[in-house]
């Protein structure tokens, strides 16, 4: 009986062994940004700036989640040209979008679709 079970264990160990490096090398995750809307204006999760500067590297994999605080009031976060936009936010609501940012430095903008005048702000990546 051990000795069965240590045969049906091989195909498992092999698995395991050619499976492992396979996930090591899987790509990076993202790194994890994190916005509150309130009272009509963005804010990162450790700045107390309304609408700040959301900094990024080229190339790099962002995973951006953005919690709704405002009572009665719908939000989402969007960078029109790099097509980045999360679900529409009711009260309470969080939602995320993971993407990758493109290689070359520039200035994007981002934006609240429904109040896009007054919760906007711009993204660098540098
Ligand atoms: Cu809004």
């Amino acid at each position: 009986m051990r000795i069965r079970s240590l045969w049906l264990s091989v195909p498992v160990l092999a698995a395991a062994i050619v499976t492992l490096p396979l996930l090591a090398t899987a790509r990076q995750e993202p790194r994890e940004i994190g916005l509150v809307a309130r009272q009509m204006a963005f804010y990162l999760d450790e700045d107390t700036a309304p609408n700040p500067v959301i900094r990024l590297k080229p190339g790099e994999r962002v995973r951006l989640t953005l919690k709704n605080e405002d009572k009665g009031v719908l939000h989402d976060f969007t960078i029109r040209d790099l097509g980045v936009a999360t679900a529409t936010l009711k009260t309470s609501e969080t939602a995320s979008v993971v993407f990758e940012v493109p290689r070359r430095t520039a200035n994007y903008r981002y934006a609240c679709r429904p109040h896009s005048k007054m919760m906007a702000g711009d993204v660098a990546v540098e």
